[in-house]
């Protein structure tokens, strides 16, 4: 049983590694338009994260989404034709590799406005009385942006069922983020009373471990 699940994970691990590979090797080949943002070495928070959510909970994602989206299901053609412009893409080739929408899983490209966008999709879920949960994924260097703090205090007083997944590459795009981002990222949860777990670690099965933990608090 333990080993299928290790395989499921596993699976969608390389699922995500061979695509964002192959979207590296064709984009110098200029067959996409625009830029896009892999999430290679990420893999594991988003199928550690996603694999453990409910079915109907909202994910709410940044410019880093692919690896989000196929650990959610989405089809990989789908995102490979969205990425090209492409009328057979997720959202008819409109959206591209930052802005797609499928089932519960939006993206947007501008760092820290999907916060709040979370916080008031929690606020909607919360409302309906459902199990349900909002999760959002933000990266390290989002965190000089102001709005992310208005989202933190509003979910804290709303008490929303929100999930804040950080992935923590050190890095804003090129710029190292000890050069942006001053103090401990943990602790500004804290100050809103909002509780934050910190793992260093891209072991997928740690990471899921610790996601049923946070969605047993959320929920
Ligand atoms: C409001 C806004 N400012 C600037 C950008 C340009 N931008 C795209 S990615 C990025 C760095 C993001 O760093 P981080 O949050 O650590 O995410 P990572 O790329 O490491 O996953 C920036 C500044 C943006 N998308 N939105
Ligand atoms: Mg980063």
């Amino acid at each position: 049983m333990m080993m299928d699940q290790e395989q499921n994970y596993y699976r969608a691990m390389l699922r995500i590694r061979r695509f964002e590979e192959t979207i590296l090797d064709q984009f110098k080949r200029g067959l996409f338009s625009g830029t896009t943002h892999t999430s290679l070495g990420q893999e594991a928070n988003a199928v550690g994260v996603i694999s453990q959510m409910l079915p109907d909970n909202v994910i709410v994602t940044n410019h880093r989404c692919h690896g989000h989206f196929l650990a959610y299901g989405g089809d990989m053609q789908a995102l490979f034709a969205e990425l090209m412009g492409r009328s057979t893409g997720i959202c008819a080739g409109r959206g591209g590799s930052q802005h797609i929408h499928w089932r519960n899983l939006y993206s947007n490209g501008v760092q820290g406005g999907i916060v709040p966008i979370a916080v008031g999709m929690a606020l909607a879920e919360k409302r309906k009385n459902k199990d349900t949960s909002v999760t959002v994924f933000i990266g390290d260097g989002t965190f000089g942006e102001g709005a992310i703090y208005e989202g933190f205090n509003m979910a804290s007083l709303w008490q929303v069922p929100l999930l804040v997944v950080v992935e923590n590459n050190h890095i804003a795009q090129t710029t190292p983020s000890s050069l942006a981002i001053a103090g401990d990222l943990a602790a500004r949860f804290e100050s809103f009373g909002i509780p934050a777990v910190e793992l260093d670690t891209s072991d997928v099965l740690e990471i899921a471990g610790q996601a049923i933990q946070m969605y047993a608090e959320v929920h």
